[in-house]
């Protein structure tokens, strides 16, 4: 056993949307060697499958058993949210842990497309608020549940080329702190990760596709990786239950706000 306990997580059921890569598919896998089961929410099926099979090599080494539903949804298609809870119960489970995890930036223009607009704040906020909201009433008939929001150093402090991104991160937080307060005469807990640089496919979006560009925002510096997210994650949710983690802000060593950072 190591230093910090997460035995409190053994048969508790994981539901993680964007779990199709990045920090969604690290933190699934992660999960998985805690002996969690797993729900993994997103709209990319082939991908999710490749992440079921890490999963599963997860529970095996480390000598766990699990169950790994795989559920095709788009967060922004509120109809796919609907029928999670169904799919989930389903299959003999239910959600202890709700791990928010699905966003997305595209562009960097303060004039951008409507269509990116939209898409971020359906994905970034609209969605994570009708699935928490599910959620919550769930969480509030059995008196027990987490929430994990991963929100952004853009949630904190607004840079230039990120006003659209930054907006939908700053209405994360606002979310995740008035649900704190609202949530405050329960055991359930409600938690904001907020990570600075990590490297993941998330700045290959943001390029629209130009590896190149997204490459050169890492370069010089060691950046944050989506295990390093992981374990954040996996620690906050494995805190004993009277331990609610808010806020917990996560940079590179060499990162100090959203513009000031150190690279060699
Ligand atoms: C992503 C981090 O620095 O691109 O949430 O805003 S940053």
């Amino acid at each position: 056993m190591s230093v910090f306990n997460t035995d409190r997580l053994v048969g508790k059921t994981v539901l993680i949307t964007g779990a199709s890569a990045g920090i969604g598919a690290a933190t699934s896998v992660l999960f998985a060697k805690t002996g969690a089961n797993l729900v993994l929410v997103a709209r990319r099926a082939e991908n999710l499958k490749a992440v079921k099979a890490k999963a599963e090599e997860a529970y095996k080494a480390v000598g766990k058993q699990g169950k790994v539903i795989l559920i095709e949804a788009d967060v922004q298609k509120f109809a796919d949210l609907d029928v999670i809870p169904e799919k989930v119960k389903n299959e003999g489970l239910e959600v202890d842990i709700l791990v928010n995890n699905a966003g997305m930036v595209k562009g960097t223009e303060h004039v951008g497309a409507d269509a990116d607009i939209t898409q971020m704040f359906d994905t970034n906020v609209l969605g994570l608020i009708h699935l928490t909201q599910i959620f919550v009433k769930q969480f509030k008939a059995k008196q027990a549940g987490t929430i994990i929001n991963l929100g952004s150093i853009a949630g904190r402090e607004a840079y230039a080329g990120g006003s659209i991104y930054c907006a939908t991160k700053h209405a994360l937080s606002a979310f995740n702190g008035a649900l704190l307060r609202e949530l405050v005469n329960t055991p359930i807990r409600v938690i904001e990760i907020q990570p600075g640089m990590v490297e993941t496919e998330f700045s290959v979006v943001r390029f629209r596709g130009d590896k190149e560009k997204a490459d050169s925002v890492y370069k010089g510096l060691q950046p944050l990786v989506a295990e390093d997210i992981a374990e954040e994650i996996v620690w906050t949710a494995s805190r004993p239950p009277h331990v609610n983690i808010a806020q917990l802000f996560v940079l590179p060593v060499n990162q100090a706000t959203p513009t000031l950072n150190y690279k060699k």
